[in-house]
């Protein structure tokens, strides 16, 4: 399997709570290399930016709220197959059906407050790092 790299996000929920710790040390349990970390909060306009392929959804509105609602940790993550990967140990996008032991199973509340984001694809990542890092920042 070939190395990649994958964004992850700890959301304004899980922030809010105090579990940035907790999420980063799952992602390293995993064997994630943390290649970049930074916290920082959105605003509604950057939130609508990384967003804008859901811009047609009906939740994009209460969505690009909630993620410019709070502080959140961005990193991006490398490892064999990174991206399927990180999906994997996130689960599904509705805590209620995500497996057993996964992060939002185990610590999100709903589907909108889910703890995390992952890049869904090779180019969504490449897009959603290049959002939140400056080349010199990934290297
Ligand atoms: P995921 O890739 O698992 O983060 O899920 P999606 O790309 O489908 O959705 C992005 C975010 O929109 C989710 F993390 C939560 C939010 N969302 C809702 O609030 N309601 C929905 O019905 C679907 C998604």
């Amino acid at each position: 399997m070939a190395m990649e790299r994958t964004l992850a996000i700890v959301k304004p929920d899980a922030f809010g709570r105090g579990l940035s710790g907790e999420i980063v040390s799952r992602i390293q349990k995993a064997g994630f290399q943390v290649v970049a970390i930074k916290s920082l909060r959105l605003t509604k306009k950057e939130a609508e930016g990384f967003y804008a392929v859901h811009a047609a959804r009906p939740f994009f509105g209460e969505l690009t709220e909630f993620m410019s609602s709070g502080k959140v940790v961005v990193l991006a993550l490398e490892a064999e197959g990174a991206i399927l990967k990180w999906r994997d140990t996130m689960g599904a996008t509705d805590p209620a059906k995500a497996a057993p032991g996964t992060i939002r199973r185990d610590l999100g509340t709903s589907i909108g407050s889910n703890c995390t984001h992952g890049s869904d694809a090779p180019e969504t990542a490449a897009f959603e790092l290049g959002y939140f890092f400056a080349g010199y920042e990934l290297i």
